[in-house]
């Protein structure tokens, strides 16, 4: 089936926030930090208030009581303690990133808003900056947050087993200090709020580019005093989020709707490119002390991994990245003994929160490393090495050991990692890996060939609820609080709810992202509407399904077991002409005179909860072309095996996938956010922040699903959304090295820039 959305969004009839134009609507611009860590000595905004069209200026000290810390995004699990720092909404007395917001302007237009920018004068007394996490944990760092004493935001340990007895055992010991620098979500579309405060009703709507619309309703009203019931926060259509978008809050998704409360009137913020580069989070920046263990034959005997995870000037999401990367670094993979630490560390730059793949492909990047690396030293193939230490089926559900990022055990409810292996192996034509080798390179050109294997804990709960209801005309409507930035929410709920009804799935509407439809939810993200978002669906059409079914039988006087719905009908089995349709039977459900057993309406409103994660896996191979003379990577041809549990949309899974796979050669191969030593960004446009276009995605792709399903949801569906981007940075290094092997090199940092690999012959070489 096509996607129910696409025809809207391709012919222009998509409403994103920026098309939010409403009577009498101001716009606002941000003044945001040009230095990365300095006092604010003063701020002189009189210049800015005297300029024709401006309503008003904002400074922290105008904020009354929102001039303090905003909340953090997720709550704080018991077993990772955090000392939480959270963005004002506007910096007071200090600020600490390039890009932090100092001052909020409201104009007739936007081109006065960012005219007036330029007419506040701020003047810093700039203070010694900590860019380098590996510096800042040193004795005497500059502070980020002087109270705290401490540029580490939280530190933890946690072992599983006993690595060091283990380790004292084993006939190789591979260690290696790997870096995987920072990078972004690009989403097409920035973020943007616009927000009008009915002041009759008192009520506030807002419209804003997120991923959580509920949770943001819920902090808003929290914030401004307002009852829920009179805030309302609608994500239309979002543009892309990727991850940073899964704010609460970011600081203009607060100064926006305050400043329509105060002016009474509607205002409207729309982000620039160049401000997303530095003021949307960020991600994958982590340096990790790592290594494994093993056996003469190859078993792994032990893993430890300390490491560092830049988190920038504040900690909005916790320790949850450093945790997923925790919990994804075992992968498919038979270990027993683990000793992990971690640090989460502040320096002056941009927040970290997740970005798709939240710190997985940091972790598959080191753990497929260190078993390549394992690999050469005892002489196996890298095949035969990952073939002696998966998991076998027979073993699931396998406990790591490990605590979830949803506090609940890391264990994996099922899989079956020796099926994706042999199946990659299969589709990659393994056997001719060597002879392609061989055959292929020429010139300064080497062909290689690489591959990682991954487990990808999605679909974290609590919960997600749906309606579903059918009207009075047979229309069928699923309404839910999870929005889509793109992931095609329209048409695979759609699906869920048409089969169980009986109707087509193109003429299901679906209602995301607007709590004044829907009131309880968490959000797009971690890969979770599969999972929880559609059981949630499931569980709410099945109600409506039962009720159909019963009113129909005591309507057509038959058995409810002989019930059938198509066709939007209600009918006998084996006698479609004697039946209702959808319509008539919701018109009786809600009669106008008489009287009814059950509640009215053909409608029910259900929820899913989660027990646990669900663990989706995967393996990748990549055939590489490394330029010698240049140090390019060229990829030429990339195999993906996914499983996914039972695949709800076979082309909305396979999109997820190919857009993942895009992304993630972005982050090897061309994205880096590089900072000077005084913290200022130095790619802040597309033309030195480099994404991939189409000229290099021309390469051919293969993919493969296995469908195991997961026992933990009514859909047995796992997540996939991120699925794709979590093996790349692994596979490509993998098939790097393997091009380079005659220069035995070994690729320990993420992206992968042509200096690197030159830089890497030249040190692998000795020249
Ligand atoms: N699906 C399916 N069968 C499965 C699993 C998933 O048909 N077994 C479908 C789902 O119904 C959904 C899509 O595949 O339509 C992705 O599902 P899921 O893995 O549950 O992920 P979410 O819908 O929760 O999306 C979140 C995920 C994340 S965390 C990021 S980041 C991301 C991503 O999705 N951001 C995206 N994919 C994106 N795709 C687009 N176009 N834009 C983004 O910003």
């Amino acid at each position: 089936m096509k996607r129910n959305e696409d025809v809207r969004l391709v012919t222009g009839r998509g409403l994103y926030v920026g098309d939010v134009a409403l009577p009498g609507m101001l716009y606002a611009a941000v003044l945001r930090s040009t230095v990365a860590h300095a006092r604010i000595r003063k701020i002189d905004v009189s210049g800015a208030e005297r300029l024709e069209g401006v309503a008003g200026v904002f400074t922290a000290e105008m904020l009354g009581e929102l001039n303090g810390p905003l909340p953090p995004s997720v709550s704080p699990l018991p077993q990772y303690p955090i000392n939480y720092r959270t963005h004002y909404a506007l910096a007071k007395d200090k600020v600490r990133y390039v890009g932090e917001p100092v001052a909020f302007v409201v104009a007739t237009s936007p081109y006065i808003a960012w005219d007036a920018l330029e007419l506040i004068e701020v003047e810093y007394d700039p203070l010694e900056t900590v860019v380098d996490v590996e510096k800042a944990i040193e004795p005497g760092a500059p502070l980020v947050h002087e109270d705290l004493g401490t540029n580490v935001a939280a530190e933890k340990s946690v072992r599983v087993g006993d690595y060091e007895s283990a380790s004292s055992k084993a006939a190789v010991v591979v260690r290696e200090r790997f870096v995987y620098n920072r990078g972004g979500g690009q989403s097409i579309e920035a973020r943007a709020v616009a927000a009008h405060y009915d002041q009759r009703e008192g009520t506030l709507t807002v419209w804003d580019s997120t991923q959580a619309p509920i949770p943001i309703r819920n902090g808003l009203a929290r914030l401004l005093g307002l009852p829920d019931t009179k805030v309302r926060v609608i994500a239309p259509d979002v543009g892309g989020g990727f991850g940073p978008k899964i704010m609460l809050f970011y600081p203009e998704e607060v100064l926006v709707p305050y400043a329509a409360m105060s002016f009474g009137r509607p205002v409207k913020w729309v982000e620039t490119r160049r401000e997303y580069s530095v003021a949307a989070n960020q991600e994958r920046i982590q340096v990790h002390y790592a290594e494994a263990a093993f056996d003469r034959d190859g078993r792994i005997l032990g893993l430890k991994d300390h490491f560092l995870v830049d988190t920038g000037a504040y900690t909005p999401y916790g320790v949850m990245v450093p945790i997923i990367t925790m919990c994804t670094m075992p992968g498919p993979y038979r270990i027993r003994n683990m000793d992990f630490n971690f640090k989460s560390v502040y320096t002056n730059k941009t927040p970290v929160s997740p970005v798709r793949g939240a710190g997985r492909p940091t972790a598959v990047f080191v753990m497929e490393r260190l078993m390549d690396k394992a690999a050469r030293e005892l002489g196996m193939g890298r095949t035969a090495i990952r073939r002696t230490n998966l998991i076998t089926p027979d073993e699931m559900p396998w406990d790591t050991g490990l605590i979830y990022q949803d506090g609940a055990p890391n264990v994996y409810d099922s899989g079956n990692y020796p099926a994706v292996l042999e199946k990659l192996l299969e589709i990659s034509g393994y056997e001719r890996w060597g002879e392609l080798k061989r055959t292929l390179s020429r010139g300064s050109k080497r062909i290689g060939f690489g591959l990682a294997l991954y487990v990808e804990g999605s679909g974290v709960g609590p919960y997600e609820m749906a309606k579903v209801k059918v009207d009075f005309g047979g229309r069928v409507s699923v309404t839910t609080g999870v929005g889509s930035q793109g992931q095609g929410h329209f048409t695979v709920l759609a699906q869920i709810a048409g089969e169980l009804l009986g109707v087509d799935p193109s003429t299901v509407d679906v209602s995301v992202g607007d709590t004044g439809k829907m009131e309880w939810g968490v959000g797009t993200f971690a890969s979770r509407s599969a999972a929880v978002a559609a059981p949630a669906v499931y569980n709410a059409a099945m109600k409506v399904r039962e009720k159909v079914i019963k009113l129909a039988a005591k309507l057509l006087e038959a058995n409810p077991e002989d019930i059938v719905l198509e066709n939007g009908r209600a009918c006998v089995r084996g006698h479609p002409e004697h039946g209702l349709t959808l319509a008539e039977l919701a018109q009786k459900s809600a009669p106008l005179r008489g009287t009814i057993d059950e509640e009215p309406g053909l409608e029910a409103v259900s929820f899913f909860s989660p027990k646990r994660s669900v663990y989706a896996s995967g393996g990748c191979a990549a055939m590489v072309e490394v330029d010698v003379e240049t140090g390019a990577v060229e990829v030429k041809k990339l195999w993906l095996v996914h499983d996914c549990g039972h695949v709800i949309n076979p082309m909305i899974v396979e999109g997820q996938l190919h857009g993942g796979i895009v992304m993630g050669l972005g982050s090897v191969l061309y994205e880096e956010i590089v900072h000077n030593d005084e913290g200022i960004p130095l790619a802040t446009t597309f033309a030195d922040y480099l994404i991939p276009s189409s000229a290099e995605v021309g390469f051919d792709l293969e993919i493969a699903h296995l469908e195991t399903p997961s026992p933990l949801n009514p859909l047995g569906a796992k997540g996939v959304g991120e699925a794709g981007v979590i093996p790349i940075a692994a596979v490509i290094a993998s098939a790097v090295d393997d091009a380079l092997s005659e220069f035995g090199t070994f690729i320990r940092k993420s992206p992968i820039k042509p200096e690197d690999v030159l830089r890497e012959v030249s040190r692998a070489s000795g020249r």
